[in-house]
């Protein structure tokens, strides 16, 4: 038997492994050594910093918006982790965290949030596709490479990101369907944050969990801690690697909540209390890292000083390099939606000329 198999949907259970007050559940073991826990602890530390200074470039103007992922590391770091070089994931609009981890460079994703669309272009090599604004549109794709991959007998696997809302669009169901027919490699990863913008988990659906949808498209769902990196981790190693023995596609849920708003457009005071917030504080995915780290004697006050040190002058670097890419030409916007340009794009591209 699996290890996560007992915690399949509708047997009440959520996959847990590492408590919120950082100790393991009664006969867990760490599914990372611990140089690898603290290297990933690392790239938390890092990534919630970089996401911090988004969020402040956006409201000093620098940026045009920013969707925060300031409490869905785990989520991230987690799975992006145990994937392997040529393996691929399709991302929402709130992957900083998955996105670095693949290799994709700071400067890219603060290029992209500047209004630059050659942020979108991942460096030869880094299996990462591009921000999918449109949402629930990504799990198509992610569902399409995967079967070409299988049809050529390539072992990839293939793994996209989505929210809770993103479950009430059809293309979520048209994936999870062809994915269950098909037996693609792929891995549906839904980052239950408990809100899609304002509105709030229980009004997107009737089910129990948003885990057991899986079992209607025939294949195997969980529902993990998303805020617990070692239960995040252990879930996707498993759905990895039954995805690429040919074992088909897994839904993971993974419960977690959105600290931020959901964009710097959104106001989140306007429709959660700081009631629905507070018990949330202590299940942060950092918090609960860091005092299994510091229990084990591998963390302190200092060494988090100095990475949080070093991140800082990694994340000054990408800005400064972000802020130096020259502004691309507005007529770009009419030039690369078709081969040829239509009579109508044609027209209004000699419109915007002239009122430059
Ligand atoms: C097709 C489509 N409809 C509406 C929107 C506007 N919109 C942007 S994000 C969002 C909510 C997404 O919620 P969820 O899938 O839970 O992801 P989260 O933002 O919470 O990460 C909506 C409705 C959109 N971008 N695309």
């Amino acid at each position: 038997m699996s290890l996560t198999e007992e915690y399949y949907p509708l047997k009440g259970k959520m996959f847990q492994m590492l408590k919120p007050d950082g100790t393991l559940q009664p006969g867990m073991k760490p599914p990372l050594s611990d140089e690898e826990t603290v290297s990933l602890f690392k790239k938390m530390v890092f990534i919630r910093l970089a996401d911090q200074r988004a969020l402040m470039l956006q409201r000093q103007g620098r940026f045009g918006t920013y969707a925060p992922c300031w409490g869905q590391e785990a989520c991230q770091v987690g799975s992006a982790y145990v994937l392997q070089k040529g393996d691929w994931i399709f991302p929402a609009f709130r992957e900083l965290a998955a996105t670095v981890m693949m290799g994709i460079p700071l400067k890219s994703i603060f290029l992209y949030w500047m209004g630059n669309e050659m942020g979108s272009q991942a460096p030869d090599g880094i299996s990462v596709m591009p921000v999918a604004i449109p949402v629930g549109t990504q799990p198509l794709h992610a569902v399409g490479v995967a079967w070409a991959a299988k049809i050529k007998g390539e072992k990839v696997v293939t793994l996209t990101y989505f929210g809770d809302g993103a479950t009430s669009k059809g293309d979520f169901h048209e994936a999870m369907n062809f994915a269950g027919v098909f037996k693609t490699p792929t891995i549906f990863f839904c980052q239950n944050n408990q809100f899609a913008i304002s509105v709030p988990r229980k009004k997107q659906t009737a089910s129990a969990t948003l885990a057991q949808k899986a079992i209607a498209y025939g294949f195997d769902g969980i529902q993990v801690d998303g805020n617990d990196l070692f239960a995040v981790v252990t879930a996707t190693r498993e759905a990895v690697e039954k995805a690429r023995s040919g074992g088909g596609p897994t839904l993971i849920e993974g419960v977690t909540f959105r600290f931020g708003p959901h964009t710097t457009a959104d106001d989140p005071t306007k429709y959660r209390t700081d009631t629905e917030i507070e018990p949330w504080k202590p299940r942060d995915p950092l918090i609960r890292l860091r005092t299994y780290l510091k229990a084990k004697g591998l963390w302190g006050e200092e060494i988090e000083q100095g990475i949080a040190e070093e991140a800082q002058k990694e994340i000054d670097k990408a800005v400064t390099e972000a802020e130096s890419v020259p502004s691309p030409d507005p007529e770009d916007i009419f030039k690369y939606v078709f081969a040829e340009m239509t009579p109508q794009l044609k027209e209004q591209l000699e419109y915007l000329k002239s009122t430059l």
